[in-house]
């Protein structure tokens, strides 16, 4: 069987599985498709050196074989807090007001991806399948081809793909896209974003796209594919059968003294909607007075990416939110809003999840949105929550069972919230199971099988 290598900005390999980190469950999955696949995980190492060297750390992790890179700091500077997170991830989550297109950006975007390419291309041998994931590493595949390397490469997008109309304010949009027909395989989150990118090729670039989404460009042939992720669903609910789940499911009870709970856990950042979820939960409080006294939100939020200056201003929105809120509303033994500034090991966000009454994701946008799916897997199944979900998640697409909402609107929010805390049981149960057997079957096992085996051909 052919060997995979897969590729990505950072490589983490689930070392320290109850550590707080955002990619746990991937790494998982990717770890477990590494193993069986003799394969290397490639990537940033997340040191800065001041020379680049190209030279390869190469590790071997419980079973995986990593190979990193160190970077230099302008490399950091231009290509990951520049071009990834100030140019394409707004403009990927419709956010064009906060995209930042800078020369530096994107010369220094293109000089990492060569360098991606150089530093492994002597890793690769003539029947490895390669898998390129995420917005860092879009033009990879083409850096590869200049190379001489003819194996399937696939590549997948975690984040949404913006409708053309969008898409067209990125400078040199068109080159982007070339790059993209040199993969063999394209894999999205979900159908929507798959038919902007095809809507693309065809009225943009000219590409011959047939209704299977083969799209057929400069005599090449690229298959593009919607491939939904999903959960670690067996390490997931394993973490949440452990002393360490059942205590912190404890200690929200306790801590909340009756009260119900509604929970939301996001990386800090503006694609989830946290200041408009304040907002409603505002809103929310100011209809139903009374719920000040019965309910208690309590948002986890770790801070994500604090080189770049939107997200220490989103941080800063929303702890003068939380303060007015808390002011108007508090009593000596009443706070109405818990807002958490740091990360929790999964086995105790599992617990949280349980311990909550409502599961609050509403991001204006998103690729896919794990959380939705780790909320559902943690319900008891005799008493399950209620997920409110923006209808802009990539999620929303298969969790039919979740009150669906429109996140900028507080109003629709608060309404949400009143019907998940009134919702009868059977009503609670019969939503959740739908979603539950979605969330365990649609895992990130399939998903990577599914996509693994596309690119195999
Ligand atoms: C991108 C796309 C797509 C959060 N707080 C803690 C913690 N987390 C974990 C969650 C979840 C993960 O981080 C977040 O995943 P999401 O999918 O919700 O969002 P992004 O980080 O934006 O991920 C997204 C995803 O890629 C996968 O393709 O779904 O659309 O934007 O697993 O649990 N984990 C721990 N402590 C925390 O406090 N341990």
């Amino acid at each position: 069987m052919s060997r995979l290598i897969v590729v990505s900005n950072r490589v983490s390999v689930p070392k320290a599985r109850g550590a707080a980190g955002a990619q746990g469950g991937l790494a998982v999955a990717l770890g477990s498709a590494l193993k069986e696949n003799r394969g290397i995980w490639f990537g940033w190492s997340g040191k800065e050196i001041d020379t680049f060297s190209g030279s390869l750390n190469m590790e071997r992790v419980e079973g995986v074989t990593t190979a990193t890179i160190d970077l230099e700091h302008q490399d950091v500077e231009e290509y990951y807090n520049g071009y990834a997170n100030r140019t394409l991830w707004p403009l990927f989550h419709y956010r064009i007001d906060l995209a930042e297109y800078e020369r530096e950006f994107g010369r220094g975007y293109e000089r990492v991806n060569e360098r991606f390419a150089e530093s492994m291309r002597p890793l690769v041998e003539p029947d490895d399948l390669i898998w390129v994931h995420d917005y860092h590493l879009i033009p990879l595949g083409e850096r590869l081809r200049a190379k001489g390397v003819q194996n399937r490469i696939g590549f997948f997008l975690h984040i949404p793909w913006p409708p053309t109309r969008l898409f067209v304010s990125l400078p040199y949009h068109e080159r982007l896209v070339r790059t993209m027909l040199e993969y063999d395989v394209l894999g999205f989150q979900t159908t929507e974003w798959l038919e902007s990118f095809l809507h693309y090729c065809d009225k943009e670039l000219g590409a011959e796209v047939s209704s299977d989404g083969t799209v057929r460009f400069g005599g090449r042939e690229t298959v593009a594919r919607a491939y939904p992720i999903g959960l670690d669903y067996e390490e997931f609910t394993a973490a949440g059968d452990s002393g360490v789940a059942r205590n912190a499911q404890q200690r929200i009870l306790s801590s909340a003294r009756r009260r119900k709970v509604m929970l939301g856990v996001d990386r800090l950042d503006y694609s989830k909607g946290l200041p408009e979820r304040f907002d409603a939960i505002s809103r929310f409080l100011d209809q139903y007075p009374e719920s000040t006294r019965d309910t208690v939100f309590i948002q986890i939020a770790p801070p994500s990416r604090e080189d770049v200056q939107s997200y220490r201003d989103i941080r800063d929105l929303l702890e003068a939110k939380t303060g007015k809120i808390n002011g108007a509303r508090s009593e000596v033994d009443v706070v109405p809003i818990r807002y958490v500034n740091k990360g929790y090991p999964r086995a105790e966000l599992f617990g949280f999840y349980r311990a909550a009454k409502v599961g609050l994701v509403t991001p204006l946008r998103d690729g896919m949105n794990l959380v939705a799916k780790e909320y559902v897997a943690a319900q008891d199944p005799e008493d399950p929550g209620v997920l409110i979900l923006s209808r802009f998640a990539g999620a929303a697409l298969q969790l039919d069972g979740a009150v669906l909402v429109n996140p900028y609107s507080s109003e629709d929010v608060s309404e949400a919230i009143r019907q998940a805390l009134d919702m009868p049981l059977e009503e609670r149960k019969a939503r959740w199971e739908k979603m539950h057997v979605s969330v365990k079957n649609e895992d990130v096992i399939s998903w990577r099988k599914s996509f693994v085996d596309t690119l195999r051909g």
